[in-house]
């Protein structure tokens, strides 16, 4: 029998690579974020892999997210996978010069937007007694670098909820992993240069930094493992990169 993912984030990056892997690995998916064109084009290329479902929900509106998941077809509410993707960091800026906007996007969709997410999908999971929800951290939920404050604090708080969950939902069948990844060459410098290619690319220039797909295939590794294993948490990161702040661009 077919089992089912759902993955928040879906429309680019680390979260639409994941459901691609997860299609080919057989899993049904439902797929969710806020640009409806994007899902349902994700649902077009994976048309005779898989059957697709997309949600269309803003993770930070803790109605939208109980609407859209309490009114998942029967059939689709045996969740087997849940990845918590979704998430962005919204500015680079000392603290002392933040925005309040941006302080509130990344607490936001980053910290609440998981747990709004997880309080849905939990009560599926513990009606099936098994489940696996991969939450999507980062090394800067390990370490702050300057002007990502914020940032790093909504990531801190991801890695602590990742091992708060795996305490709670020890007795319930539940696996709790927890990915970190490093730099990852996706829309995310974009997001957070509000739409500044040019400073985006900067960041992955002069070293070959993480694909989508790399996060994607260890998503895919860890939710294959056998019943009786978790890889807790992992962190993944560019062969040129040692920690947050330091990256061989002469590799
Ligand atoms: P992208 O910007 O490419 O993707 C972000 C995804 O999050 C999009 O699908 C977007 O969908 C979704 N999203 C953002 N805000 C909301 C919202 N309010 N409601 C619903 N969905 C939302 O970035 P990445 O793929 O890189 O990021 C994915 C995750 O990986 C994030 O949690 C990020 O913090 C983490 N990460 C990224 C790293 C990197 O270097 N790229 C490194 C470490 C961790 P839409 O806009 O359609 O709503
Ligand atoms: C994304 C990686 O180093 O830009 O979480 O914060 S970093």
């Amino acid at each position: 029998m077919s089992k089912i993912a759902l993955v928040t984030g879906a429309t680019s990056g680390i979260g639409r690579a994941t459901a691609v892997a997860l299609a080919k690995h057989g899993y049904q998916l439902i797929v969710t974020g806020r640009r409806k064109e994007r899902l349902e084009e994700l649902q077009q290329e994976l048309q005779g892999v898989t059957t697709v479902l997309p949600l269309l929900f803003d993770v930070r509106i803790k109605e939208a997210v109980q609407f859209a998941i309490a009114s998942l077809p029967q059939g689709w509410q045996q969740i087997d996978v849940l990845v918590n993707n979704a998430g962005n960091a919204h500015g680079l800026a000392p603290i002392q010069e933040g925005s309040l906007e941006d302080w509130d996007a990344m607490l936001d969709i980053n910290i609440k937007g998981l747990l709004y997410v997880s309080h849905s999908v939990i009560p599926f999971m513990q009606q099936q007694g098994r489940g696996h929800i991969i939450n999507i951290g980062s090394i800067a939920g390990k370490e702050v670098y300057a002007n990502g404050n914020v940032y790093c604090a909504s990531k801190f708080a991801v890695d602590a909820l990742s091992k708060a969950m795996r305490i709670d939902l020890i007795q319930t069948g539940i696996k709790v992993s927890e990915v970190n990844p490093g730099l990852v060459e996706t829309e995310f410098s974009e997001v957070r240069f509000k739409g500044d290619k040019e400073r985006a690319a900067g960041v992955y220039q002069g070293y070959q930094a993480l694909q989508a797909e790399d996060i994607a295939d260890l998503i895919a590794f860890i939710v294959s493992r056998p019943p009786h294993v978790n890889l807790a948490e992992v962190m993944i990161l560019p062969a040129a990169q040692a920690s947050a702040t330091v990256v061989n661009k002469n590799l």
